[in-house]
Formats: structure tokens, C-alpha cells, sequence
């Protein structure tokens, strides 16, 4: 481990998120770190964090640009009493938890787009990728919540691939920001919603979802490997699932991306 600049905000009863930070100069990926971890027994609430990500990565094989100096690349290990059927949620909640954290270095500027892309100004600007470590069945199982926020990145810190869909706290609001500062806002965001959501469930996140939601009332396609639904987005259901006004009559979608009509290009990454 490198020297650690987050252990200021340190803070807890062992078990909290961001109890423990364990940060490191640069990793391939804080996941696979986090991942490791969990085989030698990390406790709950464990937060990896990395300076720079050198094969970060995103859903379904796609990679997460994560250059140095700039960026919060952090995985929470979970050790979870919540019911694998509930994973989907854990990463809808950690969003809920990311947008208010962002909102108060962003304000008026956060929304989110289903299911996991933290959008500012109408551009992406993090990302979440639950994963889950260790097997289910046995004690050393775990949730790997994966977040990356662009926080100070420049445009000409993109690559070329996302330069004209990404943005970043500092691009958005023309200032810079504090990624530790922003750290800490998330692990109270996060130690408090999904508290919420081991309590009460997902009811009690959901309207608090739709109310960032960038894509209520709006057209969209929905890509899920060969298969594409279109239709007006009418909401969230009780458990997470996009709720469409399809072409054939109202559509549940579960998994999928979705690109919004009109949104740089109808790319839907
Ligand atoms: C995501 O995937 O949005 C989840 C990203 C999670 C990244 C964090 S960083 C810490 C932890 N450790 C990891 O290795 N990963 C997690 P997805 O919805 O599949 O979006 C990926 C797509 O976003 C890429 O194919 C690019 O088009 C775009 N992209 C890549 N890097 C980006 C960046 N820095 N900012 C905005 N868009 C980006």
C-alpha cells in the first residue's frame, strides 16, 4: 500500500463504509483488488481506492478510462445480508448515494440514467459496476461496488472514444474540486442509503431514484445484446426494473443500454 491521502476521512465503527481506505498510487483495477482482498477475509466496508486504474473497467468488458491525479476510482467490499435478488439494487442505491454526494460540489447539474451512469450537465461523468467476490454460499462472499467519478479530468484527458459523451465535476461547473472532500460526501451517502435499503428496501429509494432520473417522459432504445425495445420511459419499478411505454404495450427491461433520443449522437453507452 502507498501512502494513504484519504485516511483523514477515515472514519466509523469498523463495518462502516470507508471505515478502512486502503489506497494505492495505481492498480489495474480496484476491483480486482478488492476482489483479492476479500479471499484473505477484508472486513465489511473496506474501501479500495486508486490513484490511477491501468485496466479500469466498466460493464460487459468495457474499459474505464482512469488516469492519474485527477479522479476517485474506489470499490466498496460489502459483505451484504441482502438476497443476491437484491444486487441490482445495491447498484441503483449506490447511484442515488453518488448523485446527492455530487450534487453538493454540482448543484442543479446531477441526474442519473438507468442503470448506472452518473450524468452531470446531460454527460456521463461516473459510473457504477456491482460485481460480486468469494462464493455466495460461503462466509468470504462479498459485493464489489465499483465507482468511478471524473472529478477534475480535463477534455483533453479524454480519449477520443469519450470525449464527446463524458464530462467531469471540473468541466461541468467550471471549478476545480476536491476528490477527498467528494470522497467523504459518498461514504456518508452511501453508509446512509444503504443502510436504508438492509432496513426498509428499495421503496424507500425509489422516489428519491426517479427524482434524478434523466429519462422519465423520455423516447429511448434499449440494446440488451441482439434484442432492442423502444418506447417512453415511465419510471423505476419496486425493484429497479426500467419501466417502458414500448411500441407493443408497457415492457419491464431488467439489464441493458439505454441511449436516450437526441443525446450526443444516440450513442448509449
Ligand atoms: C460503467 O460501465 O459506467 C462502470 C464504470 C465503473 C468504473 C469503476 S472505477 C473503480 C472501479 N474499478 C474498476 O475497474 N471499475 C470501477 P459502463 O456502463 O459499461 O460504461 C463504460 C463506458 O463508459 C465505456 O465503454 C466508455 O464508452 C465510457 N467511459 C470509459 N471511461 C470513461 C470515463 N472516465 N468517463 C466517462 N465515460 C467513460
Amino acid at each position: 500500500m502507498d501512502d494513504n491521502p484519504y485516511r483523514a476521512i477515515e472514519c466509523g465503527e469498523p463495518g462502516r463504509i470507508g471505515w478502512r481506505v486502503r489506497y494505492y498510487d495505481s492498480l489495474p483495477s480496484t476491483q480486482i483488488k478488492a476482489a483479492d482482498l476479500v479471499t484473505t477475509g477484508e472486513p465489511t466496508g473496506t474501501v479500495v481506492i486508486a490513484d490511477c486504474q491501468t485496466a479500469g473497467r466498466g460493464r460487459l468488458g468495457r474499459s474505464w478510462h482512469s488516469p492519474a491525479g485527477l479522479n476517485l476510482y474506489l470499490s466498496v467490499i460489502l459483505r451484504t445480508r441482502l438476497a443476491p435478488s437484491m444486487y441490482p439494487q445495491i447498484s441503483l442505491v449506490a447511484g442515488v448515494a453518488a448523485t446527492e454526494a455530487l450534487e453538493s460540489f454540482a448543484p442543479g447539474l446531477v441526474a442519473l440514467k438507468w442503470p448506472n451512469d452518473l450524468w452531470l450537465g446531460g454527460k456521463k461523468t461516473g459510473g457504477i459496476l456491482a460485481e460480486t467476490a468469494g462464493t455466495q454460499s460461503t462466509a468470504d462472499a462479498a459485493v464489489l461496488l465499483g465507482i468511478g467519478i471524473n472529478v477534475n479530468l480535463d477534455r483533453d484527458q479524454m480519449t477520443p472514444d469519450i470525449v464527446a459523451r463524458a464530462t467531469s465535476v471540473r468541466i461541468a461547473t467550471g471549478k476545480p474540486c476536491d476528490r477527498i472532500a467528494l470522497a467523504a460526501a459518498l461514504f456518508e451517502r452511501l453508509n446512509r442509503r444503504l443502510g436504508e435499503l438492509e432496513q426498509s428496501g428499495f421503496g424507500s429509494i425509489r422516489p428519491l431514484w426517479e427524482r434524478y432520473s434523466a429519462l422519465t417522459g423520455k423516447r429511448v432504445t434499449v440494446i440488451n445484446g441482439s434484442e432492442r425495445q423502444t418506447g417512453v420511459v415511465k419510471g423505476i419499478d419496486s425493484d429497479g426494473a426500467l419501466l417502458l411505454d414500448g411500441e407493443g404495450g408497457p415492457e419491464r427491461i431488467i439489464a441493458g443500454d439505454v441511449s436516450l433520443e437526441g443525446a450526443y449522437g444516440q450513442d448509449g453507452e
